[in-house]
């Protein structure tokens, strides 16, 4: 099996030139973007085995997108390509020093990987990984993309692990049922990444007890507490008095601080190196320093992805003492 499998939309990513309004950006240079890739192609740059699974245009942006996602070693052999439809595209701004605030156009309405569905895409692929990553973006492109999310968090013997990082995008949902939906289906994975800014804007829970309480399903969950750092709640069977009872540990490590040049991407890039340490079966603190070094070098650089460390330079910065961990 390969190590994890993600599915996902990818678009084509327009940086722009310099800092601004969308309105007074001159130029932009291309770039790759879409959640889910990005998970894949950071576990690849850690040495992993990584397979994306996802729809195209038959486009050059097509070609594009597979080539470079190709490149950072993710194998994209179950790409489909869509003569009909086109590939996803998006323009956005840098962030905002002081906020990370940032303006995002999305020209995706109709796109190939919208077309996803049940019967269109590779099942056989889906569950081909040791871990299946998705992400709520998926639930918001279509009613066929939904079914198939909804398809693939349902409890059933025999799946992969299901990791799904709530990636609420506002503007893409069309309904007013968005929170509820990320809800049911955050509530039918295993690990489950979510911001408590986002927790906050979509289900209105304040601090991550508030979201484990709504969110008691999943054996992990990991809420990012940004700039301060995250919390994983993960579910063990309390072998101290050999019962049965089944209790949550709580971890928290602070975030490293450094100064974002673009924040798009660093949710993707924690993921990334949490899954990482997993698949590693290294112990929680290690699992979320992996995650905050990956966001860490994702948010210092100006696209979506950048350039991740590879495993060596992540366990060297991983085992930094506490000092540097703060
Ligand atoms: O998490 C980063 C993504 O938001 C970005 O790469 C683009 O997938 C994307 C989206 O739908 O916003």
């Amino acid at each position: 099996a390969v190590d994890v499998v993600t599915l996902g939309e990818s678009m084509v990513t327009f940086l722009p030139s310099r800092p601004g309004r969308l309105a007074d950006v001159p130029s932009f240079d291309r770039a790759i973007g879409g959640a889910e890739s990005n998970v894949a192609c950071v576990l690849a740059a850690a040495g992993h085995t990584a397979k994306w699974v996802s729809r195209v245009g038959a486009d050059g942006f097509g070609d594009h997108l597979t080539e470079a996602i190709g490149a950072y070693g993710v194998d994209t052999s179950a790409v489909q390509r869509d003569p009909t439809r086109p590939t996803g595209i998006y323009f956005r701004t840098a962030s905002d020093r002081s906020t990370d605030a940032h303006e995002v156009a999305y020209y995706r309405t109709g796109s190939a990987a919208s077309a996803m569905a049940p019967d269109t895409v590779d099942r056989v692929a889906l569950r081909s990984g040791r871990v299946l990553h998705l992400s709520g973006i998926t639930a918001a492109l279509s009613d066929g993309c939904l079914r198939l999310l909804r398809e693939l968090t349902a409890r059933s013997p025999g799946r992969p692990l299901v990791s799904f990082d709530v990636n609420h995008r506002p503007g893409l949902w069309d309904t007013l049922e968005g929170p509820r939906v990320l809800l049911d289906l955050a509530r039918g994975a295993d690990i489950v990444f979510v911001g408590d800014d986002e927790a906050r804007a979509a289900w209105g829970l304040r601090g991550a007890a508030a979201v484990r309480e709504a969110l008691p399903e999943p054996d992990v969950l990991v809420v990012k507490q940004g700039r301060g750092g995250a919390t994983v709640y993960e579910r063990v069977r309390d072998r101290a008095d050999f019962g049965e009872d089944v209790v949550d540990v709580v971890t928290f490590v602070r975030a490293l601080h450094v100064d974002v040049v673009a924040a798009v991407g660093a949710g993707d890039a924690f993921a990334a190196g949490f899954l990482s340490a997993t698949l590693r079966g290294l112990p929680v603190r290690d699992r979320l320093r992996h995650g905050h070094l990956m966001a860490a070098a994702a948010l210092t650089d100006p696209g979506d992805l950048g350039a991740p460390p590879t495993r060596d330079h992540a366990d060297r910065l991983a085992a930094l003492d506490d000092d540097a961990w703060g």
